[in-house]
Parts: structure tokens; sequence; C-alpha cells
């Protein structure tokens, strides 16, 4: 009700952080391509096995000296996981403490995600997908975010052997992609979202190209390979981009969206990173995953923030110099400086450059060691980090249940009319 979006608008005016500067509009108009690396992690940059990089194509993009990089950048997912990260990444919206918002608030609540605020940029949006249009909902929440096009696996060829797992292996999908993203008006803005890289991480043999981990732990030692491939994927998007010239007028953007392997796997994880022990602190560090912005000509550098995915719209938008001063968004510009450097996880853990938090239990973030004695300092600098995290992971779970985006609307917003959007939607 109006009473709840009072207290949402209330939030926002106290902890709306002013973008840098420095960086507003440096890609005002250029193409956006985002990628959505399957659960890519970040210890996989740099990791090395069988002799070699895992990733030397997103090493590249990771070190190169256009290409803003992060490396405190955190998964924020709940139960819904690629649709959290979804939702999160388009809506600086958190995900439900339940099920996916796509699923069960996609197709009816207002939003206002990116493609619908690029759209009035004079930007076309699409959303490439190997998987059946249904999944996450994707095929109704996706007129609700404004997406003009959704190619879904409706719109790729078929073959023996050209799925695996949820859907079209990656050097097919983004091969097969490239017909239709030449035919988009530019500027665009394209998300193509991978899935090999999902658990359990089958790759047929033709494809595999390192060997597996040795951890002996079935769930896990897949993990490498498969990422390989994603890897190989990119890069050969990465090649198919500069043919055809794009590289030069595009912003490139890559996340991972949660984690590939779960906190069950300790003893496997412990022997992946070459040490004698994993943690609870240690699985919340490992909770990182890429976040990397690529163009030429900017001012690149990895950058230590800490933050997530629920700070990626606010980050992007500066970049491409929409304004956002009244928008509903939960997370900050990323590069802002003096920017609140909690990230909230989706259960009220957190991590801070000062502290973790790990069910009941306090970290040293600098160095994992347990707070054991905290001092009246410490306890009330934790208490107010926790009510912050508390009260944002409510305030948003109000705006989605309550669907309170329809009651209010951003200066100049205007969302994209869904009766004019139609995917081929016929399901498998
Ligand atoms: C399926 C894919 C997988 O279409 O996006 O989602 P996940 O299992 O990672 O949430
Ligand atoms: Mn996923």
């Amino acid at each position: 009700d109006s009473s709840s979006m009072s207290s949402v608008l209330k939030y926002m005016k106290a902890n709306r952080v002013a973008p840098n500067v420095e960086y507003s509009g440096v890609a005002k108009g250029k193409n956006v391509f985002v990628i959505h690396l399957e659960s890519f992690q970040q210890f996989l940059i740099d990791y090395k096995w069988d002799g070699q990089e895992v990733t030397p194509n997103i090493n590249k993009l990771y070190h190169n000296q256009n290409t803003l990089s992060f490396d405190n950048f955190f998964n924020q997912v709940g139960q819904g996981k690629t649709a959290d990260a979804e939702l999160m990444l388009e809506n600086s919206l958190f995900g439900l403490p339940e099920g996916a918002a796509m699923v069960t608030q996609g197709t009816t609540n207002t939003f206002q995600a990116a493609p619908s605020i690029l759209n009035q940029h004079g930007y076309t949006t699409a959303s490439f997908h190997g998987d059946v249009p249904s999944f996450w909902n994707r095929d109704n929440t996706y007129k609700s975010w404004g997406y003009n096009y959704f190619f879904s696996s409706q719109y790729f060829k078929e073959g023996k052997g050209y799925n695996v797992g949820y859907g079209l292996k990656d050097k097919i999908f983004m091969q097969d992609s490239a017909q239709y993203i030449e035919q988009l008006p530019q500027p665009f803005y394209a998300k193509l979202i991978t899935v090999t890289n999902h658990y359990p991480y089958l790759l047929d043999k033709q494809n595999q190209s390192i060997a597996k981990t040795d951890t002996g732990d079935d769930t896990v030692d897949g993990y490498v390979q498969t990422a390989k491939y994603l890897d190989q994927a990119l890069g050969e998007f990465l090649i198919w981009l500069q043919k055809t010239g794009l590289d030069k007028n595009s912003m490139l953007v890559l996340y991972g969206d949660h984690y590939g392997i779960s906190g069950n796997h300790k003893k496997a994880v412990a022997k992946l990173l070459n040490r004698d022990k994993f943690t609870d602190f240690d699985n919340a560090q490992f909770q990182k995953v890429p976040f990397m912005v690529h163009m030429p000509g900017l001012k690149g550098g990895v950058n230590h923030t800490y933050g997530g995915e629920i700070d990626v719209l606010p980050t992007l938008l500066n970049l491409l110099g929409v304004k956002n001063e009244d928008t509903i968004q939960f997370g900050s510009d990323l590069l802002a400086p003096n920017r609140n450097q909690t990230v909230a996880f989706r259960n009220g853990d957190f991590v801070t450059p000062e502290y973790t938090k790990v069910g009941s239990t306090y970290y040293d973030t600098t160095n994992g060691k347990i707070l054991t004695h905290l001092t009246d300092v410490q306890k009330k600098q934790l208490a107010a980090i926790g009510k912050h995290v508390t009260e944002e992971l409510s305030l948003s779970d109000k705006v989605i249940t309550g669907d309170l985006l329809r009651f209010y609307t951003p200066k100049g917003f205007e969302r994209t009319d869904k009766t004019m959007i139609s995917y081929k939607v016929k399901d498998a």
C-alpha cells in the first residue's frame, strides 16, 4: 500500500549515493552486450589446471587496461538462482526469500527494468538464451521488463548433440545468435545467457579440452571442463565482434550469476584451492563472481570495492549517461566514491570490507579470523550493519510482493507497452 511505498521512498532518499561523475555518460549511445556467465565464480580467474589457464579469454579481458574489473563483487542470489541474478541486474531489486520472483510476480507486477528504461533512450532490447522460453517464466517476465525481443530455443537451429543440460551448447548458441544481433537496430542492449557451465557440468568428449580436476568429487570435477568451454565460446564471440566492427561501438558487460560449487563440497574445494581447510568464512568469500565492463577507451583497472549484483543497474545507467535520480533501486554505482560497501546476502548474512557475518558468527574480513570478543564499538557497528541489511531486504521484498512500483513512476519514465511485444513461445 501507499504507506509501504512511503517507507521505501524514505529509504531511497536516505541511502541514495551520487554516482561517479568521472564515468557518467562515457558509454552514451553505445551498444551494450551483457554476457551472463553461467555458474562462473571469481576463483576461476587466472586459475590454472592441467598445465594451462582454464579461462584464458576471460582472464585476458579481466586484465585488459580498458576493462573495469571487480575483485570483491559477490553474487547475492537466493533460491531463484539465475532468475534472482537477472532480477537484481536489471531491476536493482533483491530476489525473494523463497522461490523466484520472476515466476511468482514476473507476469503481473509493474517493473522499471533496464530494457524499459533503455527503450526510452532509443535502445532496442533483446535477450538471448538457448533454453525453452518458459523457463523461469522468462517469456512473460521479459515483457514486463520491456524486452522487445526474446530469442529463446524457439529461434535457434536444432541438431543431434546440439544440446546439453538445460539447453543449446554455448558455442552453437553464440554463433547462432549472431544472425539476430546483426539485425538489431542500433543502439541495442543485448543480453546473452549462456548455460553449458551448469551443474552437473556435462560435456561431450569432442568439446573437452582440459582434464577434469582430481578432487574425487564427481559433482565438482567437471566444472573446469565446462568453464573452459564457456571461455572458448566467449573467445569465438569476441572474434566475431571484431569482424563485424561491433567491438568499436559496444560496451561489453560480463558477470557470473552464482556459485557453481556449493558449500557442501568443502573437501573438494579446499583441494581445488590448494588449502588445508575451507571454512564458512572461506565459503562467503567463495561467493565472489566476476563483474567486468569493457569498452575501447574506457579507463579500466581492478577495482576493490565491495559490491554485488544489486549494484549493477545503477552502475550501468551511470556509464550510459542515463539520469537515475528518483528510481527505486536498492544498489549503488560501484564506481561511486563513499558508497556503502555492505553486501547483503539473501539470508541476512553480509560481507563488508571489515566484517563478515555467517549465521551467528562474525569474522574479520581482512584475515578470516572469528571475532570472539566483540568490543562495544564493534557490537554497535555490527548491529547497525545488520539493521541496514534487514531493512533493505525487507523493503525490496515489499516492493515486489506488494507490487509497489504500480504506485510510483519515476519522473519521465514510461513503461514499454507489453501489448506491443510478442515472442515465439511454442514450448517444447
Ligand atoms: C535455465 C538456466 C538455469 O534456463 O538459466 O538456471 P539456474 O538453474 O542456474 O537457476
Ligand atoms: Mn544460473
